[in-house]
């Protein structure tokens, strides 16, 4: 092996393009951070930009009320620092957004990982020079960086969209997108509060608003389906036994479809009795976590009487937790099955239906006309509020990458590259945009995200090792290899009736123009076999890649 860093390798081109930097990352978000880590290690000049003012990425900026894991928090750290992972006490079973973000400020402190970033540095753009062989990124200050390979973290679910709807910068009380929280508490008592938006974000809210406002008015287009989440502390003793068994926490996640301690049961729906099947939705409905949407009979998501039996399960549950018969029908999802969006998780969300201040309104049957100087106005009624939050969801997937002007080989913008849907290779890479790698692009492996982090990390940083290994300065996709990955990205999709709704995960957002109508620009096959395809391209020396 060759004690030759990138840096040494490249230093001739490097120096005479003026480089900076070997590797600049966008986003200091958990995949930016853990890039830094890995970066560091090979030697490599490294520097972060991030729009915040500190690290965490999702976890700094949902600071909302509520916020907190859906993944068991042992299954979400990083799994690479087993110090840390002996030293870190999570404190309950799905930990809160304060507790996550003071663990990934422990890595930073831990990794002194902030010399390195450069914080309130927005990307406005990045452009690739073939001559020099090397990205230039401009930030919104003007100030101009050069580096060999542009790595973007920038997350999945990171460009909050706020409604199409006139008036919202008229508002004169308080109103907050969930994804721009202040930093200081919001205190709600005595107020009347408006929630629009009952996705995750949404639901986690409601439930913790409810608490202390004189009045909350949630206005609900599509309902979800909910699961409750059934958190609770971690005693001692689990706190013992969960550190003990890390190492196999983590194999179980290297195991399951999504990367989550659940996977799907081998049974088919019709292959047990009703009376196993409905005990067996009682046991996954009364069990933690995501078990009753991943861990679930095997064809919930595939065959649509399968998932209708489990839809009028769940509809039975609303009916008996909401007391007003007119209220839980309007809680019922109609346009769509159980689990074919991502399925928010509760604690006594639909208890908050039964209390005195709280109003549903169907922002269907009446939608949201204005938002006026005090409050909302719909095609029914005008309501007044104090607050107003936005619990209106992302430009997901590609939007964080259309916000910056990308251009590569020749010129060529990447939005522009992507219009017809995006197309990459692995979800990493994007054929004529050499020296981009991507953390968590389009396509790539999703579910429990830090699983899938780490991964890409290590795949990228083995990339970056072989290239400084071999002397080699450039690395893009071949056309036929991002063919053939999308191609396949699109037959994982065939036959999943999460693919005929409209949701974040189908690149649907009628509030961003042009992601009216689906796409597949998310990748739907398992874990283990995307970290196979992506294993057996490095383990065949990067055939699929052009490196020179
Ligand atoms: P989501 O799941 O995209 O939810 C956004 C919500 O906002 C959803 O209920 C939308 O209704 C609603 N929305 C958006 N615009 C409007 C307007 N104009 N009027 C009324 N309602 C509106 O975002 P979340 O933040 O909850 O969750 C995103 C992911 O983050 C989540 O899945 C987790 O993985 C973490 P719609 O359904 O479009 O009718």
């Amino acid at each position: 092996m060759s004690n030759t860093t990138l840096a040494e390798a490249g230093q001739a081109s490097a120096t005479s393009a003026g480089f900076d930097y070997d590797a600049l990352v966008i986003g200091a978000g958990m995949s930016g951070m853990y890039q830094l880590i890995r970066l560091r290690q090979l030697g490599l000049r490294a520097r972060v930009f991030e729009a915040g003012t500190g690290v965490g990425g999702t976890w700094y900026w949902n600071r909302y009320p509520g916020a907190r894991f859906d993944s068991e928090s042992y299954s979400y750290g990083y799994s690479f620092d087993k110090e840390l992972l002996q030293e870190w006490n999570w404190s309950e079973h799905f930990a809160p957004q304060p507790e996550t973000l003071r663990y990934l400020n422990r890595v930073a402190d831990k990794y002194d990982l902030r010399r390195d970033i450069q914080f309130e540095a927005r990307v406005a753009s990045a452009w690739y020079d073939d001559t020099a062989r090397g990205w230039t990124v401009t930030l919104e200050d003007g100030s101009r960086h050069g580096s060999r390979f542009l790595i973007t973290a920038i997350g999945v679910l990171s460009t909050p969209t706020l409604p199409r709807i006139e008036g919202v910068d008229s508002f004169r009380g308080q109103s907050w997108h969930t994804a721009r929280w202040p930093k200081e508490p919001v205190d709600f008592t005595g107020k009347r509060v408006a929630v629009i938006g009952t996705g995750a974000t949404g639901v986690q809210t409601i439930q913790e608003v409810a608490k202390t406002a004189a009045h909350l008015t949630i206005f609900q287009r599509t309902p979800n389906w909910c699961a409750p989440l059934h958190n609770r502390p971690i005693t001692e003793e689990e706190q013992q036994r969960i550190k003990a068994s890390y190492p196999e926490i983590f194999r179980r996640c290297q195991e399951t479809f999504s990367c989550f301690l659940h996977t799907a049961d081998p049974r088919g729906t019709f292959e047990v009795t009703p009376e196993e099947r409905e005990a067996f939705y009682e046991e996954l409905y009364a069990s933690p976590g995501f078990g009753i949407w991943v861990g679930n009979f095997r064809d919930m998501l595939t065959d649509p009487a399968a998932n209708r039996e489990i839809s009028d399960f769940v509809a039975r549950k609303i009916r008996q937790r909401v007391k007003d018969p007119k209220v839980a029908e309007m809680l019922i999802p109609k346009n769509h099955g159980f689990g074919t969006r991502r399925l928010p998780l509760e604690t006594g969300y639909y208890e908050v239906y039964n209390q005195d201040n709280v109003t549903l309104v169907d922002s269907t049957a009446t939608p949201i006309g204005r938002i006026t100087p005090t409050g909302i106005r719909t095609s029914a009624a005008e309501y007044e509020f104090d607050i107003i939050v936005y619990a209106t969801g992302f430009d997901a997937l590609t939007g964080a990458f259309d916000r910056i002007d990308i251009r590569g080989q020749d010129g060529r913008r990447l939005k522009e590259a992507w219009a017809g849907g995006a197309r990459t290779f692995m979800g990493m890479m994007v054929e004529g945009f050499p020296n981009m790698l991507m953390l968590l692009g389009p396509h790539t492996a999703l579910g429990n995200i830090p699983r899938s982090i780490e991964y890409n990390v290590e795949w990228v940083s083995a990339l970056l090792r072989h290239m400084q290994e071999h002397g080699l300065t450039r690395a893009d996709a071949r056309p036929e290899a991002a063919q053939a990955w999308t191609e396949h990205v699109k037959s994982c999709a065939t036959g999943l009736l999460t693919f005929e709704v409209d949701s974040w995960m189908t690149g649907v957002n009628r509030n961003v123009e042009g992601k009216q109508t689906r796409t597949i620009a998310r990748y739907a096959g398992s874990a283990p076999a995307y970290r196979a395809w992506c294993d057996e391209v490095a383990a065949g020396g990067y055939r699929e890649l052009v490196l020179d």
